[in-house]
């Protein structure tokens, strides 16, 4: 069934499309073209249900999909501190790859140019991720994620998740709940927990990232897998997409889950 993405034909209504979803005023360097807006699009079935999605490829390189019921995401491949640029795209598997590369470093002209290198992403568990074409299914023996306070309201917070899906949780400040609590994680929440830890591939991902900007919050992620632990320190929170959608997924079940208050 046609969608709003199938109506849209001038960069034009796509601009005007995706600054209706979006509260950044700034999507398209309109400025730099003056009187001409012309960017790099593609529509493309990306999470492959059968609706038109839309890959915008320019200094802000993001997608609409359709979520259905006239609902429409848009979602950031990167982020304001690290760009990427879609190189090209293989549409012979399961799902759209998206071949990339990546900047690592605050975006600014004389900033340092892609020196990252490519990488592959895929859209799975309702975002953009680095694709992996094996994921192992292997249940962690736990993960902790601890968060440091920032200058502003940043959630700052300890987590710990058990295997069997026990989670513990010591909110310290700037949740709608502060103290000791616990839980034990809704089958659902529990398996795309898993899957997700499995899917990123802890083992290979990097010790250290970090966003060339002051003032952000980091993520300490310490996982427990397969008889290796793993540590990660990530300051900016955008050290992989993965890692991205890992942490959504901790917010939403700090938020989603029923927690009771620990008693010591
Ligand atoms: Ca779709």
């Amino acid at each position: 069934m046609a969608n709003r993405i199938d109506e849209l034909r001038t960069e034009e209504e796509i601009s005007h499309f995706a600054d209706s979803l979006s509260n950044h005023n700034c999507l398209f360097p309109k400025h730099y073209i003056p009187g001409q807006l012309q960017f790099k699009f593609l529509k493309i079935d990306i999470d492959k249900n059968g609706s038109t999605d839309l890959l915008v490829n320019d200094r802000q390189v993001f997608a609409i999909v359709d979520k259905g019921n006239d609902q429409y995401n848009l979602q950031y491949i990167g982020s304001w501190y690290q760009e990427r640029r879609i190189m090209g795209i293989d549409t012979s598997g399961p799902l759209p790859l998206l071949f990339i590369k990546k900047q690592n470093g605050y975006k600014k002209a004389d900033g340092p140019q892609f020196p990252d290198g490519p990488d592959t992403i895929t859209y799975k568990f309702q975002g953009f991720i680095e694709y992996n074409s094996a994921p192992s299914t292997i249940d962690p023996e736990y993960i902790k994620f601890t968060t440091s306070p920032c200058r502003g309201t940043c959630p700052v917070f300890e987590l710990f998740i058990l295997g069997n899906g026990k989670a513990f949780l010591h909110a310290k400040g700037y949740l709608k709940r502060i103290g000791q609590f616990q839980t034990t994680l809704s089958t659902d929440s529990h398996k795309e927990f898993i899957n997700l830890v499995n899917y990123i591939n802890p083992n290979k991902l990097n010790y250290e990232y970090r966003v060339e900007v002051s003032d952000q919050q980091s993520i300490e992620t310490e996982i427990r897998l397969n008889g290796k632990t793993k540590q990660v320190y990530d300051y900016g929170q955008t050290g992989t997409l993965g890692l991205q959608q890992l942490y959504l997924l901790v917010e939403k079940l700090i938020d989603g889950e029923q927690w009771q208050t620990r008693k010591e």
